[in-house]
């Protein structure tokens, strides 16, 4: 089931790379993926309240937010052109000294949200919670080594 899925989303993924950015400057492009990563928090954040059982588990709200997760895993990626590891910005320079291994840890948070994403609309709670901790993983493996703490 897992290849299945990953075999679907495969063909979307990192699709930004390929396609040439519009931004003035390296300020712009950090704004623009922190705006990215802002939306990500604010729906991520919601998933975890219910999964902690800060709040009320709703599975229409949660399938919502893992499918805007899903979507917007995709927009940070854009924004790490290459000169914007200085300005107002938490990413290291170790993002473009290892951009294959950045790349590839994106990649997988991206296969994770669209993973939670799709068991969330079937609603198996233990699928859910496995993916959603996936999901959380990915986040955390990628900031603990390219986000300043
Ligand atoms: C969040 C958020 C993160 C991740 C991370 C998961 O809600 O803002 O950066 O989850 O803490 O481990």
């Amino acid at each position: 089931m897992k290849k299945l899925l990953l075999t679907l989303v495969a063909g979307t993924l990192l699709a930004s790379t390929a396609q040439a950015h519009n931004f003035e400057d390296a300020k712009d492009a950090i704004q623009y993926r922190q705006s990215g990563f802002s939306l990500i928090a604010y729906n991520f954040g919601d998933m975890g309240a219910m999964m902690k059982g800060k709040k009320p588990f709703d599975a229409e709200t949660f399938a919502m937010r893992a499918k805007n997760v899903a979507a917007l895993s995709h927009i940070p990626f854009e924004g790490f052109i290459d000169g914007s590891d200085k300005g107002d910005t938490e990413a290291l320079a170790k993002v473009w000294q290892d951009k294959a291994d950045f790349d590839a840890k994106m990649k997988t948070f991206q296969e994770n949200a669209a993973i939670l994403a799709t068991v969330a609309q079937k609603g198996d709670q233990a699928e859910i919670k496995q993916a959603f901790m996936d999901t959380g993983k990915s986040c955390k493996g990628c900031h603990d080594v390219y986000k300043k703490d």
